[in-house]
């Protein structure tokens, strides 16, 4: 067989750059063999335009890493090695535990942790294989650390939540961008060529990568304090009111013809005066009034959302905020213009949607609501009562694990909760005290190091199936190559143990086209509607994006070129029932925790550009690893100098929850009360040792933006005192 060249996308973040992968010379795509290593090239596709990023070119070096895990391992007695085991004695080992919990302590006994990075294939049949296989409520996936505030708001204003309603190349021709806490130039970087640099409006507390981009294109970036958004939108539409710019013919009529709840959002905004939003955000009121009018002049403008707005207690309501202040210039919904959020992971918009989430069913449904009950049992062919309520959310979930009322077993795919989840060393300890612990990857992650059973998977260029992207287009994923002996995909793990734990083999099928053609039933008649996406358009690459009905009977073929489904949301209407859009009144308040005499100073994390979340992959990528070998912390010089670091030191980072130790990294363009570090290393130089669980009342996301810390010398020298901080 000839080594083709085979069409698919990169295998990290939501942007799902287009990429071809080349098999190995001699690799059979048909046959296991030794783990190989095809060639990338990158691929022409509108959201990339040919581009990739440096983790996206060195992608396939993973699949023939000597770290790939080959054979399942067994953990014999607590605090004993892993040794190798056979899948028949790995899976009948986790089945009959499983059961036995299920028997002794009922089904909430087990729980299910999944991914955003996990095909919609596999996170939908994760969520039929926690409900149906466990009968547990209690799964939720790390999506709920990622996009939750932002689906929350979504949902709330607009009546469905999809990442962007519209293509990337609609940014192309925005006349005026709004970034609050993205940075693209690091997270995205081939997103930036559909960001005009004059353009830019960049919110961030640091001088990021992509602040920088604007500044030097004659763009602008403002420079919040940590958690103090909300109040800066508020204040961007304190300006465009008083101002008169939201007086146009054009936007009073959008706000009445298409909208409700203004007038609350108004008195909210009157409050925010220049002047006081200048002293609470930081922001000169100067910047303030620049930003507002580049905004309010624009003939079309956009405002996205990153991590940085969302990561908060209050991450719902100041997307929200966001949110009015698009509104209120008539931006959702009209053609050319537009409200988004930055989507994560490679999958983060459709694993938000198949029902790996706590309180979900396919199609974006609600888990409680009786009707979605009933149509996904009739399709699973289970009675509706049968089907566990709403389960516990990520960090509630962890956090509960091992206790007498949490689940006493849990299953992880797709994620590493040890360096990802806040709070890392209380997660380490409830991780440590389950009964059973299973993680199916094909790394030894730091998670995989504690569990009492890991399952080697196969990787994202060893199998099929679809991803859905940021602008919820619908992506094939195809295999390349078989993955190496001895190693299994997630949908066969999820058939073995399904099969031991007494349900049929063929309602767990194996094959991912036969999983799709569920999912697509399933999903039929919801918000994430994925019934019309059938095989034959996405083998032909066509575009099809969610919502995209069951094409109606006698319908024919669709035409041979162009979108198929809803590129573009909200045109018409919006979808709550009145199709109109809801503005929001929120009020600022405080993070869970400020800085005080023991603690200075904000901490914020977030991401470099060559690793890639927990740094599970990216750090065993040897050119990644080079480029950035490992944890560090960017603080102000003056703010150093007064911690008696130098740049290059190593710094403790001291939090409420613990300390950590990082390289110094002196960067001027930082506001002198806030630190950053990255996320991505483990141990002791684990930023989520600091972070703070404190969970959005909503979204239940937690505050992984916004702790109080102080900056030691690591040998104990030249302490920050309260007082030079202040
Ligand atoms: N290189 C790389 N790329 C990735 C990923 C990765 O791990 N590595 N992960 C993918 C995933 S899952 C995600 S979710 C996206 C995330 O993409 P982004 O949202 O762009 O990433 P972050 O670095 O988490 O946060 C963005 C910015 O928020 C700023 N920030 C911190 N606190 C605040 C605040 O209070 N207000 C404001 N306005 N800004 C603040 C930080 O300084 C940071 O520059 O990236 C995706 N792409
Ligand atoms: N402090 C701080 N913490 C954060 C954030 C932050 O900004 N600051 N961001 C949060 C965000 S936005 C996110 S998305 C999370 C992500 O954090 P994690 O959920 O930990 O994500 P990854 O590091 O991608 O972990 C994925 C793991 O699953 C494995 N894996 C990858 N693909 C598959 C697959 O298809 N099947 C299986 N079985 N395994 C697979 C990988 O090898 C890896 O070990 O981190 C969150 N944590
Ligand atoms: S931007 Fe994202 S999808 Fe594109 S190559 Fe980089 S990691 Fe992959
Ligand atoms: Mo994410």
């Amino acid at each position: 067989m000839t080594a083709a060249a085979t069409a698919t996308h990169c295998p990290y973040c939501a942007l799902q750059c287009a990429m071809t992968l080349t098999p190995a010379p001699g690799a059979d795509p048909d046959l296991p063999s030794a783990p190989a290593r095809p060639a990338v090239a990158p691929r022409a596709f509108p959201t990339n335009r040919g581009g990739l990023c440096q983790k996206g070119w060195t992608s396939a070096q993973l699949l023939d890493s000597p770290e790939r895990l080959t054979t399942p391992l067994v953990r014999e007695t607590a605090g004993g090695p892993l040794r190798a085991a056979g899948w028949d004695e790995a899976l009948d080992l986790v089945a009959r535990r499983f059961a036995a919990l299920r028997e002794r302590r009922g089904a909430d006994a087990v729980a299910a942790f999944g991914s955003g990075g996990l095909t919609n294939e596999k996170a939908y049949a994760l969520g039929k294989f926690a409900r149906v296989a466990l009968g547990t409520s209690q799964i939720d996936y790390n999506g709920r650390f990622c996009m939750s505030s932002a689906a929350a708001a979504g949902t709330r204003a607009f009546g469905l939540d999809r990442g962007l309603p519209f293509p990337v190349t609609d940014l192309d021709d925005s006349g005026a961008l709004v970034l609050v806490g993205a940075n693209p130039a690091e997270t995205m970087p081939p997103l930036m060529g559909h960001l005009d640099p004059a353009r830019l409006i960049v919110v961030d507390p640091r001088r990021t990568a992509t602040a920088q981009v604007a500044l030097e294109g004659g763009g602008l970036h403002l420079q919040p304090a940590p958690g103090t958004d909300l109040a800066l939108a508020l204040g961007l539409l304190h300006v465009a009111l008083v101002e008169g710019c939201l007086d146009t013919p054009q936007r009073t009529a959008y706000r009445e013809e298409r909208t409700v709840g203004w007038e609350g959002v108004r008195q909210c905004a009157a409050r925010w005066w220049p002047e006081r939003t200048e002293r609470l955000t930081g922001v000169a009121a100067a910047d303030l009034r620049r930003a507002a009018a580049a905004l309010a002049r624009a003939p079309r403008a956009h405002i996205l959302t990153g991590r940085g707005a969302e990561q908060h207690s209050k991450g719902v309501d100041t997307v929200s905020a966001w949110i009015d202040l698009a509104l209120a210039l008539g931006l959702p919904g009209t053609p050319g213009s537009g409200y988004g959020c930055l989507t994560g992971q490679g999958n983060g918009q459709g694993g938000r949607e198949h029902g790996q989430k706590a309180d979900q069913l396919p199609g974006y449904r609600h888990i409680e609501d009786p009707a979605a009950r009933a149509h996904v049992a009739e399709v699973w062919g289970v009675p509706a009562a049968s089907l566990p309520g709403a389960g516990r959310s990520a960090w509630e979930l962890l956090d509960a694990l091992g206790t007498p009322d949490g689940p006493a077993a849990l299953l992880v795919m797709g994620s590493n909760p040890v360096v990802s989840a806040p709070r890392a060393r209380r997660v380490v300890e409830r991780l440590r005290s389950l009964d059973l612990l299973v993680v199916a990857d094909f790394l030894r992650s730091e998670t995989a190091e504690l569990a009492d059973v890991v399952l080697p998977v196969a990787m994202w260029a060893e199998e099929s199936g679809t991803m859905t992207n940021l602008e919820g287009r619908i992506l094939r994923r195809r295999a390349v190559q078989c993955p190496p002996p001895g190693v299994r995909t997630d949908l066969e793990v999820l058939h073995g143990l399904a099969v031991r734990l007494g349900r049929s083999g063929h309602e767990f099928p194996t094959d991912p086209a036969a999983v799709l053609d569920e999912l697509r039933r399933a999903s039929a008649g919801g918000t994430a509607d994925y019934a019309g996406a059938a095989p034959e358009l996405l083998d032909a690459e066509r575009p099809v994006y969610w919502p995209v009905p069951a094409a109606p009977p006698g319908a024919g073929v669709p035409e041979p070129t162009g979108a198929v489904g809803t590129p573009r949301l909200f045109l018409d209407r919006f979808a709550h029932p009145d199709g109109r859009a809801r503005f929001l009144p929120v009020e600022h308040r405080d993070a869970a925790e400020l800085p005080d005499a023991a603690h200075p100073l904000y901490a914020t994390t977030g991401r470099q550009l060559q690793h890639y979340q927990s740094g599970a992959q990216t750090r065993r990528v040897p050119e990644l690893a080079a480029a950035a070998p490992g944890p560090y912390v960017e603080v102000h010089p003056d703010t150093a100098r007064r911690a008696g670091l130098a740049d290059g030191d190593t710094a403790r980072v001291v939090s409420r929850r613990g300390a950590v130790l990082a390289r110094t990294r002196c960067v001027a363009g930082l506001r002198p009360d806030t630190v950053f570090l990255p996320f991505h290393f483990p141990g002791d130089g684990a930023a989520n040792v600091l972070t703070n669980p404190a969970l959005d009342p909503v979204s239940r996301m937690p505050e992984f933006k916004l702790s109080a810390v102080r900056l030691e010398r690591a040998d104990g020298g030249g302490a920050t005192s309260p007082e030079e901080a202040a």
